[in-house]
């Protein structure tokens, strides 16, 4: 049992020593702030083939903070969570082709737009649908928390449709394609950029948008001031020095490069994998990390609350049930985003993502483990503990030496199995930003609009993962029997 323990201990340092994710230093001198951004929303914001972090949004950003003389770190993620981060002071900062709105001045301060745009709206390419009138009865599918979304949402009875929502465009555009929706609404160059680079889909009416959709950079209303200025001074400076035409002529010209990567990249398995393979690999690292110190962690804290579900003292007792009961019955995307975005705006602490996930992790995968390990104690059979309180033994001793060492015995699949759970549930962590497995493919469809073949490289790169895991815990599982 000491020399399986001692393994998996080497086995974890060593995969830790390996991801070395060591933090970046900062320049001491000027401010650093963290900015969100939509993780999909070309041209403003996605990945080129390399795995940068590019766009109209990414470039200006970067201009603008050489010009006002700030540093930043971008956290890519869901559109609606971006916002949602920086009015609950999680980020100091959004720019996600945010259309300025007078909603949005409620909770946000914008910046001087910084591009002048408007809301369209587009069908699948041959679609036989052509005005407004049309949708009645039909689907429309939304990005949650867009204006694109607001603007349908004020006119869906007039025109008598429904909606579905989605998190990021380009599920919004599939699910057109697909057939499942008949149409969407949103910024009039996001549309035809996608539509461009091979998105069949067909913007109804491009000469008439319907509202205005000005997008500015925002903060927290009332917070992060000097961050605001800075961005309208950078603004001016590059308006100025030309910087800002050239960076929105590199993506929106007519000779502007698609920067997705060739065909032939995108046509195969092979081709997919060799292009993405920094990102594939980054997110599993990303996705590995998570899952072992959420295990570790999760598996102390569950034996924890284990130990104390079955301990004499009957307060003790109880508070491991409700901690097991609350956890355990809260869905963990909800935990996720409560501990993310609504614990933070009210406290006004900031916590990051990573914190946030492992946490997640933590207290959910925790109360299961809470919860077998104390019905594997339970399980012992009753005369094993009559017997060593016999022998002289105290209820504490019986308990160490005795009981537990059976018990953890008949856990062990349990807990092998949540092992495995727990490396799935990581997936959902996406939703707070976090660029793992789940995201990296995300991001990589965004940009290829390959679902089937990248969806495909994603599910077996977890199974192989998981079967590595399975194969590991087995082992661990014949030397503790041994
Ligand atoms: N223009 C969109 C909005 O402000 C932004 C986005 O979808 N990224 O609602």
């Amino acid at each position: 049992m000491k020399k399986g323990l001692t393994t998996v201990v080497v086995a974890l340092a060593a995969v830790f020593a390996l991801l070395g994710l060591s933090s970046q230093p900062v320049k001491a001198s000027e401010p650093h702030y963290t900015i969100t951004s939509d993780a999909t929303y070309a041209p403003f914001d996605f990945q080129d083939k390399n795995n940068k972090y590019i766009g109209i949004d990414q470039d200006l950003l970067k201009e603008i903070a050489k010009a006002a003389g700030f540093t930043y770190t971008v956290k890519p993620m869901a559109f609606n969570a971006a916002m949602q981060s920086v009015a609950s002071s999680q980020a100091d900062g959004v720019i996600a082709g945010t259309t300025i709105t007078d909603d949005r001045k409620q909770v946000y301060d914008f910046s001087d737009p910084y591009y002048k745009t408007g809301i369209a709206w587009a069908t699948a390419k041959n679609s036989k649908i052509h005005s407004l009138s049309d949708l009645k009865g039909k689907t429309v599918a939304l990005k949650t928390g867009t204006a694109g979304a607001e603007y349908a949402e004020s006119i869906k009875d007039q025109y008598g449709f429904q909606i579905s929502y989605f998190s990021d465009s380009d599920t919004v555009y599939r699910d057109v394609i697909n057939g499942n929706s008949v149409a969407t609404f949103a910024d009039l160059p996001v549309l035809q950029y996608t539509i461009k680079n091979g998105t069949a889909l067909k913007v109804q009416n491009p000469k008439a948008p319907f509202a205005a959709g000005d997008l500015g950079f925002a903060v927290k209303k009332g917070e992060n001031q000097a961050l605001l200025a800075d961005f309208n001074k950078g603004l001016a400076t590059i308006k100025k020095n030309g910087t800002y035409d050239k960076v929105v002529n590199k993506y929106l010209s007519a000779k502007a490069s698609t920067f997705t990567g060739s065909a032939k990249d995108n046509s195969t398995v092979w081709g997919i994998l060799k292009t993405n393979r920094a990102a594939f690999w980054s997110g599993l690292k990303q996705t590995l990390y998570l899952t072992v110190v959420g295990i570790v962690l999760a598996s102390l804290w569950g034996l924890l609350l284990g130990v104390l579900g079955v301990s004499k003292n009957s307060l003790m007792r109880g508070l491991s049930t409700i901690v097991v009961y609350i956890f355990r019955g809260m869905p963990m995307l909800v935990l996720a985003f409560f501990l993310y975005i609504g614990i933070p705006a009210v406290t006004g602490t900031k916590i990051s993502a990573w914190t946030a996930g492992i946490l997640t992790l933590v207290l959910n995968e925790g109360a299961y483990i809470g919860a077998f390990v104390r019905g594997g104690f339970n399980s012992v059979d009753g005369g094993q503990m009559e017997a060593a309180r016999s022998l002289g033994l105290s209820h504490g001793q019986a308990m160490r030496r005795v009981i537990i060492p059976q018990g953890l015995r008949l856990m062990v699949p349990s807990f092998i199995n949540q092992f495995i759970i727990t490396l799935k549930d990581t997936s959902l962590l996406s939703a707070i930003g976090i660029l793992e497995l789940t995201q990296t493919g995300t991001l990589i469809v965004t940009r290829n609009s390959q679902g089937f073949r990248v969806w495909a490289i994603v599910a077996m790169i977890y199974l192989v993962v998981i079967t590595l895991l399975t194969l590991l815990s087995n082992w661990v599982e014949k030397r503790t029997n041994a």
